[in-house]
Formats: C-alpha cells, sequence, structure tokens
C-alpha cells in the first residue's frame, strides 16, 4: 500500500511526500511529532504536522539562518539559538572559528533525542565541547539574560503552538536585552505568499526596536511557496554593509559571498510588504 504524507501549508493548498516508513509518530508534552522517511526528501522531521526540515534540503535553511548574521558581526564569540532541536543551526555556528560558546535551549527535548537518532549528519555537531544544550523554554531563557550574546538565531516552528510567543513584540524587546551592545538577531519569519500580514509585523515590530532591520530570503522546496524568509535586527552592524574581507573559507552548500548580499535582493511584492 502506498503511503503519502501531505502538510496542509494553507486551508485549500498542501505539499505531498511518498512515506518509505515512519520511525516515529508520538504526542510529546509540547507538540505532534513525526519522523518519516520519505522517498525523495530523506528523512523528515515534522512537528503538529508541519515540516521542519528534510536530509535533502536542510542545508539551505540552516546555512542561511547561520552564515548571514555571523557574517555580518565583527567577531561573534557567543551565539544562542532559541529552538533548534535537530542541531542544524549549530552544526553551521560552529563553523565559525571565533565562536567560543553556543548555547541551544529547545523546548522540547525530544525534538533532540530522535534528531540525534534519525538525522545523525544534522544533530551530530550537539556534541561538540563548545556547545551547551539546554532543554528549557526559550521565552525564558531570553527573558532571564542580559547583555549576554553576540549573535541570537530564533529557529522556531510557526506562530502556533510552543513557539506562538515566539513572533511577539516583548520577545523581540527580550532579545534585545539578552544582547550585547553590538548584538544581531534573526527570526525565520514564515513566507509571503500565505503568510505576508506576519511578515509585515514582524518587520515593523523589530524596527520599533532595533535601529537596523532587514528582510532577506532563500530558497526551501520543502517549506510553504518555497521562499522563505529571515528577518534580522541589529543594533549596531548592518549586512548590507559588510565588507568582502570580512568573509572566510567555509564549508557550504548554499551559501556564497555573492548569495549573502542577493539574499537581500526582495522581489517587488515582497518589499512592498515592508
Ligand atoms: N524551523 C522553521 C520551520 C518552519 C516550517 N513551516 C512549515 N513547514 N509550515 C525549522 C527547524 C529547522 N531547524
Amino acid at each position: 500500500m502506498e503511503m503519502w504524507f501531505t502538510e496542509k501549508q494553507t486551508k485549500s493548498f498542501g505539499i505531498t511526500a511518498k512515506v518509505k516508513q515512519t520511525y516515529v509518530s508520538e504526542q510529546t508534552e509540547f507538540q505532534k511529532l513525526d519522523m518519516i522517511e520519505t522517498e525523495e526528501f530523506g528523512n523528515m522531521l515534522v512537528l503538529d504536522g508541519m515540516v521542519m526540515t528534510t536530509q535533502k534540503d536542510e542545508f539551505v535553511y540552516h546555512e542561511m539562518v547561520a552564515h548571514v548574521p555571523l557574517f555580518t558581526h565583527p567577531k561573534p564569540t557567543n551565539v544562542l539559538v532559541v529552538g533548534g532541536g535537530d542541531g542544524g543551526v549549530i552544526r553551521e555556528v560552529l563553523k565559525h572559528p571565533s565562536v567560543e560558546k553556543a548555547t541551544l535551549v529547545e523546548i522540547d527535548g525530544l525534538v533532540i533525542e530522535y534528531s540525534k537518532q534519525y538525522l545523525p549528519e544534522i544533530a551530530g555537531d550537539l556534541e561538540d565541547p563548545r556547545v551547551e544544550v539546554k532543554v528549557d523554554d526559550g521565552f525564558m531563557h531570553i527573558a532571564t539574560s542580559e547583555n549576554q550574546y553576540d549573535v541570537i538565531m530564533v529557529d522556531s516552528t510557526e506562530p502556533v503552538g510552543p513557539a506562538a510567543k515566539l513572533f511577539e513584540k516583548g520577545f523581540y524587546e527580550g532579545i534585545s536585552k539578552a544582547l550585547k551592545e553590538d548584538g544581531i538577531f534573526v527570526a525565520q519569519t514564515d513566507n509571503p505568499w500565505f503568510t505576508p500580514e506576519l511578515i509585515t509585523k514582524v518587520f515593523k515590530d523589530v524596527q520599533e526596536i532595533f535601529p537596523i532591520t532587514r528582510l532577506y530570503t532563500a530558497n526551501i522546496p520543502t517549506y510553504p511557496s518555497g521562499l522563505w524568509t529571515f528577518t534580522i535586527g541589529s543594533k549596531q552592524h548592518d549586512p548590507l554593509e559588510v565588507q568582502e574581507e570580512r568573509f572566510h573559507d567555509i564549508n557550504t552548500k548554499y551559501w556564497t559571498k555573492d548569495i549573502q548580499k542577493a539574499a537581500f535582493a526582495l522581489p517587488k511584492f515582497v518589499s512592498d510588504l515592508l
């Protein structure tokens, strides 16, 4: 019998993948967690019915969340990832030699556990000595941190369920406080086709808190519409003004020096949202 998984990306549109096998299908304390093997994209982590990452295209999202802000900051030393229990962002963060400490705060310990088991090439670096893994509420962690981090990456799910409060203005205020005086943060902010209002709202909120606010995109085939956005809030360093000499050699599959700049070039219907 053929098995297919569909993420209903809107009430009337979805993405479908043929399933080879289901490894995990479990209700955790926080969300429904499925780990499946798909024919086209390899192993896939699904939370509350939404595709989080796949073995085949994970590199796009993880490289773009990590490298764009890390290459904007002159010397990222202390880095925080909120969410991201699969470990993909951490793996990319560790490619920057200036990073001395990378903290991961993931609310759902089972995401970490199953990722280590079924997505080892993504989660493997969680064992690195520079990494501290905390199974904790990212919102609370931010609320209790002050003047601590150079770069913060918010690798959340969508603004439903456990991540809803990670899209509120109060959270960005907390992030600003948790960052050092020249800190930078980035958050994944969904797509312009199905959630344009979210992009507009987050950009406006971040702009009211951070002197420099920028939006960039990447092409991610398994996410809704494939056109994904990231919002940067920065206290001093402008990603559009980074000198090329800052870029050091790094082993990537999507990020390049040209992409670092080009990602900020927005289609008209996207820049019209800001
Ligand atoms: N975090 C963002 C996933 C959003 C996908 N949305 C969806 N499928 N509707 C991904 C976590 C990867 N580390």
